[in-house]
């Protein structure tokens, strides 16, 4: 390590003065013109990181659903994985460092984890359309060059994406090929491949709407539609031209707000989706004939994906595993439907694809999705091997219901969530399937759900446990807490310090809509007055759905179907 030269340009790459970031549920996130510094030493990191796992590393610039304003940057270990924890704190560590103590942290990390130094490094880098992100991801590659690492700048990528083209590298090309074009004949024929069928039936010229949030999705998107047209035809929205980047739109606005984004024409029953700003998640939508929005989440995209996979392995019989992994925020009646109806193990995890990821690695084949939308499946080795055997030997009906596995196995991005390739998935399903989006919607009913933020002056005195379901500090909190559930029926709530932004987030759902904003509203101002809340107390919602969704009978908490 030439740690001369290191000092010399991070002069160039200085730290603010009492700068202090945590590496989060998803990397480093902060105003961008916070960030120069914490991407020259990420830079410096993912060299590191690459020396000693032998392997190509990738750094993502990008902060998904955070406003245009914002950045991020976070690190793709080998197999397309999220950073090994133990990095993360090393990463931590590394930019917080101030300028004269820089060289002796990097010692530090190089000692520790025993990485061999004489190792060659290959970085690559991709980014997300924010206006910092060239200047940032310059400063990436920066840092990769002074410590004698190779890169290859993808430029603008998808989040999942980069994480598709780190896995590829490290395969030698048997995930894939490592180029943008690899990725989209990679999903696109497995696309046709698996909708074949529906598609002779007649059913073709399925036409999808997408707001893209104003984000790379669209510029992706764009040039990947005609792989997959005429079997899918999407429209794209907030495709970047007008509007900025997830302002009134995409898929965190819609999951929050609970309403449709703004720069999307929607005709009654018409399927919609939204991604967020660096395509790694998606959400459905449509209005029904009375004009009511209708929200399918990402546990109505775990439901849909396992029904249809629960199927195939029944055809197979080959006694494959499926499990689904969910965190707290799922609402209740998905996994009620999971468990009861569709007979699933269902497991919850701490927030954070990483933890929804590990998990669900556990399984043959294991579904994964956060409520926002952000998810994937997971097929382990012997899954896929067993599969492609049947695939090729047995007979008739078996073989078909096998061949489809492998066609999806090839469909899904095995990395992480990827609103694409989920995207694909879904439609494929719906063809085969012959379901309205309505239908799908119908499997269950949502309980009313409500998701608030409350800015405290310091979010890190909130410690929880039980999957982030319980709160341990600060003390009497959590009985707060317990005592304002206990009012409502059906009730539920928690709270638990964001990764990826500086503020608390509460949850709450009970059996209707003003119940369960009463309780939002009751926890959050527990939560100001007990964890240190700073600015302007937390507001009752005036929410314009008030009593609307239960009391105009679209069912009860008993409506769970039992099939498609
Ligand atoms: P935080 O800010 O830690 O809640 C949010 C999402 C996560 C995940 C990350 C990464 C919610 C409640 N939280 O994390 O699920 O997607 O961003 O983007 O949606
Ligand atoms: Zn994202």
């Amino acid at each position: 390590m030439d740690l001369d030269a290191v000092t010399k340009q991070s002069v160039l790459h200085a730290k603010p003065d009492g700068l202090i970031l945590q590496y989060g549920t998803a990397g480093f996130r902060t105003k961008a013109e916070h960030l120069d510094h914490v991407m020259f030493r990420m830079g410096l990191l993912a060299v590191l990181r690459s020396k000693q796992t032998k392997s190509t590393i990738g750094v993502m610039v990008t902060a998904s659903h955070n406003p245009e304003e914002d950045n991020g940057v976070k690190l793709v270990d080998p197999l397309g994985e999220m950073l090994a924890a133990s990095w993360e704190e090393h990463a931590t560590c590394l930019a917080n460092a101030e300028e004269q103590h820089l060289p002796r942290v990097l010692v530090d990390i190089s000692e520790k984890a025993a990485v061999d130094l004489h190792q060659d490094a290959f970085v690559v880098i991709g980014r997300d359309t924010r206006p910092s992100s060239e200047r940032l991801s310059q400063s990436v590659i920066d840092g990769v060059t002074v410590l004698g690492g190779q890169f290859y700048d993808y430029g603008l990528l998808t989040t999942p994406q980069l994480h598709y083209m780190v896995f590829c590298r490290n395969s030698n090309g048997q995930y894939g090929k490592a180029t943008v074009e690899g990725y989209y004949q990679k999903l696109s024929s497995a696309f046709v491949e698996l909708t074949k069928q529906a598609f002779c039936r007649g059913d073709d010229h399925r036409t999808l709407k997408v707001d893209c949030a104003n984000g790379i999705g669209a510029l992706k998107l764009a040039e990947m539609k005609h792989y997959f047209s005429p079997g899918l035809s999407v429209q794209l929205f907030n495709d970047g031209t007008k509007g900025k980047l997830n302002h009134l739109c995409g898929a965190d606005f819609v999951k929050s707000h609970q309403k449709p984004p703004q720069g999307i024409e929607m005709r009654a029953n018409e399927r919609c989706c939204s991604f967020d700003g660096d395509a790694d998640r998606i959400v459905y939508y449509y209005h029904d004939a009375d004009g009511q929005f209708h929200l399918i989440d990402g546990d109505k995209i775990a439901t849909l994906i396992s029904s249809f996979l629960k199927e195939l392995l029944l055809e197979i019989g080959d006694g494959l595993s499926l499990g689904v992994v969910q965190t707290a925020y799922a609402n209740g009646s998905s996994t009620r439907y999971l468990e009861e109806v569709m007979k699933v193990p269902v497991y919850c995890t701490k927030t954070g694809v990483k933890h929804l990821h590990h998990k669900a690695q556990e399984f043959d084949i294991g579904v994964y999705f956060e409520a926002n939308g952000h998810g994937t499946v997971l097929f382990s080795k012997a899954a896929e091997t067993k599969i492609k055997q049947l695939a090729k030997e047995s007979e008739d009906e078996k073989r078909k219901a096998a061949k489809m596995l492998e066609n999806i196995i090839d469909l899904f991005n095995q990395t992480i969530g990827d609103a694409i390739s989920d995207m694909l998935v879904i439609e494929a399903i719906l063809a085969l399937k012959g379901l309205t989006v309505q239908q799908w919607d119908a499997l269950y009913t949502d309980l009313p759900n409500r998701q608030l933020k409350v800015k405290v002056a310091d979010r890190q005195v909130i410690s929880t446990t039980d999957a982030e379901r319980q709160v341990v500090k600060p003390p009497g909190l959590q009985e707060a807490i317990n005592d304002l559930v206990k009012k409502y029926r059906l009730s539920r709530a928690f709270v638990r310090p964001s990764g990826t932004e500086d503020i608390v987030r509460v949850y709450a759902e009970a059996d209707s809509q003003e119940n369960t904003d009463s309780l939002a509203y009751e926890v959050s101002l527990a939560v100001f007055q007990l964890a240190g809340g700073i600015g302007e107390r937390p507001q009752r919602a005036s929410s314009p759905c008030w009593g609307r969704r239960w009391s105009r009978g679209r069912g009860s908490l008993s409506v769970l179907r039992t099939g498609w």
